[in-house]
């Protein structure tokens, strides 16, 4: 039995997770459990995850909580020099980057993916879809940026950085980029990777299958 459980269906922020262990090559068991009351909120993984929330992993007894710590901690204890930079100071920009992700981008593109192809079509808010475009604007601009100088985020190899950024703003390779063309080439050549392909099928046919109900319970419980 492999010792790696990621808990989470691949449509939720599991994707990021699943992302990763392929790119390691790990040996792991997917538990593609649902939100709410069907398995998060089950007292059974509110054991593991008292949030109720997912993704979590159990790394041999290692639980783990909160998407970008567990692809950070996978890409640290497995990389060895690929993935995740040896130097202080190339670690310090994988952190940056991923605390970007988190604070100026992950919100924005969550609000706009529902309202403009997730909700079912006739529950769609234009103007929370536009109010989340704005907000988008400026953050896309830096990012465009720092891919006009070079391939990746912090050089000329793909790392966790790219994985973690890349992973947030997944969805947004359905937006209109015309404007941030360097960034669209990134984020394309960091999802047509052979690793965020699996990802990335797992989670299209997790979003296929998963009811107008339960995209719904996301935009309220979350205030989406
Ligand atoms: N910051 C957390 C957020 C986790 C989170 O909110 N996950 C969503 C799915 S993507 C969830 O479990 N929501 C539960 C709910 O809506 O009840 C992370 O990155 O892991």
């Amino acid at each position: 039995m492999s010792r790696l459980r990621i808990y989470g269906i691949a449509r939720t922020r599991a994707f990021r997770a699943l992302w990763i262990a392929e790119e390691l090559g790990l040996d792991y068991e997917h538990l593609p459990i649902e939100i709410g009351d069907a398995g998060a909120r089950k007292p059974e993984f509110l054991a593991i995850n008292p949030n109720g929330r997912l993704p979590a992993i159990d790394d041999d007894g290692f639980l783990l909580l909160e998407s970008l710590a567990i692809t950070l901690y996978l890409a640290k204890k497995h990389a060895q020099g690929r993935l995740y930079p040896f130097s202080l100071d190339g670690e310090a920009r994988v952190w940056q980057w991923t605390m970007w992700a988190l604070s100026e981008v992950d919100r924005g593109v969550n609000i706009w993916s529902l309202h403009a192809v997730r909700l079912p079509p006739a529950e769609r808010d234009a103007a929370k879809r536009n109010e989340a475009l704005g907000v988008l604007v400026a953050p896309f601009r830096v990012l465009d940026a720092a891919v006009a100088r070079q391939p990746y985020l912090i050089g000329d190899e793909f790392t966790v950085a790219d994985l973690n950024v890349a992973a947030v703003i997944s969805r947004a390779i359905d937006m209109d980029l015309s404007g941030v063309p360097n960034l669209k080439a990134w984020l394309t050549r960091c999802l047509e990777r052979p690793a965020a392909r699996v990802a990335l099928a797992l989670k299209a046919e997790a979003d296929a299958a998963t009811p107008a109900d339960v995209t719904r319970r996301i935009a309220r419980t979350n205030r989406l």
